[in-house]
C-alpha cells in the first residue's frame, strides 16, 4: 500500500493534502468518461494520510470510497480531502456524502463544486446538513485543470476538443509528427493517454497505430473521418490490427468496405465538427484530439469551420525550436488573424517546442 513519505508531526496546508488528491485522480487519466477524474486522502488528527483512493473508471466505486476503506477505522475524526465535491445521489453507485457520515469524519475539504446539475453544492450541503465541518475550494484552478473536459461537457454539453499539429519552419502544418514523439514517453504518446478518443483524417489510413498490447498503454478509441471519398475505401489489414477500437464516420457520398470486423462504419446525416462532437458525446466521451495531418484538406476545413462556431477549445502544436515566433498568432494558421491562444505554455520535445494554448 502506498503511504505518504511525511510522518507525524509534520503539520501540512489544505492544499499540499489536496495536490496528492489530484496527483491520485490523474492515475486514471483518459479512463473515466464520462465519469471525472477524482483523488482523495483521509488525513488524521497528526496530520497522518491514513487513507488513500481515486475513482478509477465509471461503474466502480468513487475515490471517497477507495480512501474510507483504506482508512479504515482511522477515519473516525479525521479530514477527507477530494479534488471534486462528494456526489449526493445514487448513480452507478450510492452518495458518497453517506459514506463519509457513516465514516465519522470531522471536516470535509473539497477542491471544486461539482457542475453536474445533480450534485451541483447539494453534496457540500448535505454534509453540512450533517454537521461536518467543509471547506470548498482549495487549490481551485488545479481541480479545475484537471477536469477541464468533463467540466466543459457539462457545462456546455459538448466533448471538450483539443486540435494537434506539428508545424514547419515556415509555418504549415505537416504530415510527420517530430522525432520521438510517438515513441512511449514522447509527447504524442502522452497526449493520446489524456483523450477519450482520436479523431484522425483518412490520411492516416496508411500508418499503423500504436496498439495497447505493445505498448501496454491505454489506447483511446480511433475515429477516422472518411468523408469526400467517392470511390470505395479500403481500411488497411496494419490499422486494423493495430488500434484496439475504430470506429470510421462517413458522409453519405463515401463508401466505405471495411475488410475486416471490429470496424463500425457510422454516416452521419450532417457531417460538420459539431456532428462528430455530438457522436462522441453520445459514447460518453468527455475529450476528443483531433490530429491534423498537413494534406488532408477536407479535415482542415472541418477544423477552420470547427473554429469559426467556437468549438474547439485548445491546441496542442509541435514547432521547430528554431523557428521565430514574434506573434502567437503565426502558430494558429487557419486563416483568422482574429484568433488567439490564451493561457500559454511551452516544453521541449527533442528539437521542437510543444506549445499549449487555449483559444480565445
Ligand atoms: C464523487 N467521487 O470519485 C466521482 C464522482 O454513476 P456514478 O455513481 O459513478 O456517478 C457519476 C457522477 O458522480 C458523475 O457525473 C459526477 O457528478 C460524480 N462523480 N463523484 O463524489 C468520484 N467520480
Ligand atoms: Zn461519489
Amino acid at each position: 500500500r502506498r503511504r505518504s513519505v511525511h510522518t507525524a508531526c509534520e503539520r501540512m496546508d489544505d492544499g499540499h493534502y489536496m495536490r496528492r488528491c489530484v496527483e491520485l485522480a490523474r492515475t486514471a487519466v483518459g479512463r473515466t468518461a464520462p465519469n471525472p477524474m477524482v483523488g482523495c486522502v483521509i488525513v488524521d488528527g497528526g496530520g497522518r494520510i491514513v487513507g488513500e483512493g481515486f475513482h478509477p473508471k465509471a461503474g466502480q466505486p468513487h475515490a471517497e470510497v477507495f480512501a474510507l476503506k483504506d482508512a479504515g477505522s482511522s477515519a473516525e475524526n479525521a479530514t477527507a480531502y477530494v479534488s471534486l465535491e462528494p456526489c449526493n445521489h445514487y448513480g452507478r453507485t450510492p452518495p458518497c456524502t453517506e459514506a463519509l457520515i457513516g465514516a465519522k469524519v470531522k471536516r470535509v475539504v473539497v477542491g471544486m463544486v461539482d457542475p453536474n446539475p445533480i450534485v451541483a453544492s447539494k453534496g457540500v450541503e448535505r454534509l453540512r446538513g450533517s454537521g461536518i465541518d467543509v471547506t470548498v475550494g482549495i487549490e481551485e484552478k488545479l481541480c479545475q485543470k484537471l477536469n477541464e473536459a468533463y467540466i466543459h461537457r457539462m457545462v456546455t454539453g459538448k466533448p471538450f476538443a483539443a486540435l494537434r499539429y506539428s508545424l514547419s519552419p515556415n509555418g504549415r502544418i505537416v504530415n510527420q509528427l517530430g522525432k520521438g514523439a510517438e515513441e512511449s514517453g514522447g509527447y504524442y504518446s502522452k497526449l493520446l493517454q489524456e483523450y477519450d478518443a482520436v479523431v484522425v483524417p483518412r490520411s492516416m489510413l496508411t500508418a499503423s497505430l500504436p496498439s495497447s498490447q505493445e505498448t501496454g498503454a491505454k489506447q483511446p478509441l480511433h475515429i477516422i473521418i472518411a468523408s469526400g471519398v467517392s470511390s470505395s475505401l479500403h481500411l488497411p489489414v496494419s490499422i486494423m490490427e493495430s488500434a484496439d477500437q475504430i470506429i470510421v464516420l462517413a458522409d453519405k457520398s463515401t463508401i466505405v468496405e471495411p475488410e475486416s470486423k471490429g470496424i463500425e462504419v457510422i454516416v452521419l446525416e450532417k457531417f460538420s465538427l459539431s456532428s462528430i462532437l455530438d457522436f462522441c458525446g453520445r459514447l460518453g466521451f468527455c475529450s476528443i484530439l483531433f490530429d491534423l495531418r498537413g494534406d488532408d484538406e477536407c479535415f482542415i476545413e472541418l477544423i477552420r469551420d470547427g473554429i469559426q462556431e467556437h468549438l474547439v477549445q485548445k491546441v496542442v502544436v509541435e514547432i521547430p525550436s528554431f523557428t521565430e515566433r514574434s506573434e502567437e498568432t503565426s502558430i494558429l494558421p487557419f486563416g483568422d488573424k482574429s484568433l488567439q491562444l490564451k493561457d500559454l505554455q511551452s516544453r521541449n520535445s527533442n528539437e521542437n517546442v510543444i506549445v499549449e494554448g487555449y483559444i480565445s
